[in-house]
């Protein structure tokens, strides 16, 4: 007899995600996203300053605000006919670099990393580090006042459920610590360019606002450095032990195997980093904008279903008979896809485009005895993720270099009367669109479309379930008081539920 799991919210992730799970078997059948809160800010940017959409938009999350902002200004780009000079599209650059490091970094070590790390190896740390010795005076006081959540990291505890070797766990749990640390230098190396982050003040259409001066390039050289020694020497060391230790993982939550990226880290002519397209059925091919639609079926909207998001509409119906959340559902040509770093690194590998990340990722897998088919699964995503890092870091130095400063960074532009553009780029969590409608310079329509939102959505108009959706299903459940497998699965994806409901 089959049973239903409600588990919500998911802790360790960004927002109010609520998953529900059949499980039958002792493993999942069939599972629901649920998007828990209507935020609303296509609506709020209708009848606004255009120029006001880079700000607002960056305030839809805390997590990836920059990325919101550059989907914006490279919109307004299009609508306004203009390209930043070089020293513009490359400060971008090295702020969506420093935003997408923050993040990884942050997505491991404190939201995945004690799902796999044992926590409670660190009482048995006997050194001086004064991080390392509150933070064990602290676990021994929750085990032993047993004042801790059951959503607390350390319980319940299985056997084999977490990395057993101490010298392992001790270095990751001194990493934990070490990548708060890592989080702030990477917002500086950001906030040299922008002014301040989280929500970058300098990103503007046409460039960035900030003249580009040698203090800078140094500064930002100097915390790139720091980063890079931390990537090197913690993140991809640590990624490799837990994949390791976890080989099983690699065979659970697989989702959808059809990937999707708009490309990002503009190099020059019309080439970037990551490049876009999308992968289905193993087959590449390249990115069609007029591809993406959103359906509402089982969205608490009202708006009509289908509809490209140039033409997009949100209009909220909470109640709705039969729907579940607050998310629409983005299909490309129909197809559900899986967005991310994962489908980012799959893009690159599939791309008949020569790059870079081609040659380091296959390093890594070889080193793990892995196939990029491997790659669709828990522990792949983990891996994409640290591989990204690794790339963008290293191409992070050469973007500081070629900035000249006292060379423009900005390229003046008028608001049309009317027009349109869109803007796609990548999230740390993947592929993001937004589209701008301007009528008596005023905007008519914005519509986003956001990595989590095609990563949690719900079933589509023909009954076809999400990607983290499809991903849950097969999961074996031990313990159906706490299923951490699903929940691995799910954070997995890093969802950001501020974002997918925007
Ligand atoms: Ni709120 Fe966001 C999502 C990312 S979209 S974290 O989903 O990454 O810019
Ligand atoms: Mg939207």
């Amino acid at each position: 007899m089959g049973k239903t799991l409600h588990v919500g919210p998911v802790t360790r992730i960004e927002g109010h995600l609520a998953i529900n799970l059949e499980v039958d078997g002792g493993s999942v059948v069939s599972a629901q996203c649920c998007g828990e809160m209507f935020r609303g800010f296509e609506t709020i940017l209708k009848g606004r300053d255009p120029l006001d959409a880079q700000q607002i938009t960056q305030r839809i999350c805390g997590v990836c605000p920059v990325e919101h902002g550059i989907a914006s200004i490279l919109a307004q780009d299009m609508a306004y006919g203009i390209q930043p000079p070089e020293n513009g599209r490359l400060a971008r650059n090295i702020i969506e670099a420093a935003n997408f490091i923050q993040s990884h970094i942050v997505h491991f070590y404190q939201l995945c990393a004690v799902d796999f790390i044992d926590i409670t190896a660190v009482l048995k740390y006997a050194g001086k580090d004064t991080g390392m010795v509150a933070l064990r005076d602290w676990v021994q006081s929750q085990l032993a006042e047993k004042t801790y959540l059951p959503a607390a990291p350390f319980l319940p505890r299985y056997a084999g459920m977490f990395v057993e070797d101490t010298t392992i766990n001790l270095g990751a749990i001194h990493h934990y610590l070490k990548a708060l640390e890592m989080r702030q230098v990477a917002q500086k190396m950001g906030a040299v360019f922008c002014g301040k982050l989280p929500h970058a003040a300098a990103l503007v259409p046409g460039g960035i606002t900030q003249p580009i001066s040698v203090s800078q390039i140094t500064d930002a050289e100097a915390f790139l450095n720091q980063l890079n020694e931390f990537v090197e020497n913690a993140y991809i060391p640590d990624v490799l032990a837990v994949a390791s230790a976890f080989p099983g993982y690699f065979n659970i939550g697989v989702g959808p195997k059809n990937f999707l990226a708009f490309g990002v880290f503009h190099e020059e002519g019309n080439r970037y980093l990551y490049p876009s397209g999308a992968v289905i059925d193993d087959k590449f091919s390249p990115l069609a904008e007029d591809k993406i639609t959103e359906e509402v079926k089982y969205g608490l909207f009202s708006s009509p279903s289908g509809l490209h998001p140039s033409k997009g509409e949100t209009t909220a119906a909470p109640g709705k008979s039969g729907a579940y959340t607050w998310l629409k559902a983005p299909r490309y040509n129909g197809s559900v896809m899986e967005v991310g770093a994962l489908a980012r690194l799959m893009v690159a590998l599939h791309s008949p485009v020569a790059n870079p990340v081609k040659s380091y990722s296959e390093k890594i897998l070889a080193s793990l005895g892995k196939k990029p088919a491997d790659l669709a699964s828990v522990m792949g995503r983990h891996l994409a993720r640290a591989v990204e890092t690794r790339m963008i870091v290293s191409r992070c130095a050469e973007w500081i270099g070629k900035l000249v400063p006292d060379k423009p960074s900005f390229k003046d532009f008028t608001i049309p009367q009317s027009g349109a553009g869109y803007g796609l780029t990548e999230a740390a969590r993947g592929a993001l669109g937004h589209w701008i409608e301007i009528q008596g310079k005023k905007i008519s329509r914005y519509q986003c479309v956001v990595p989590t939102t095609w990563n949690c959505s719900p079933r589509d108009d023909k009954g076809v379930p999400g990607a983290v959706e499809q991903a849950l299903v097969g999961v074996p459940i031990a313990d159906s008081q706490n299923p951490i497998e699903a929940v691995r699965v799910v954070r997995s994806f890093d969802p950001c539920l501020a974002c997918a409901v925007h």
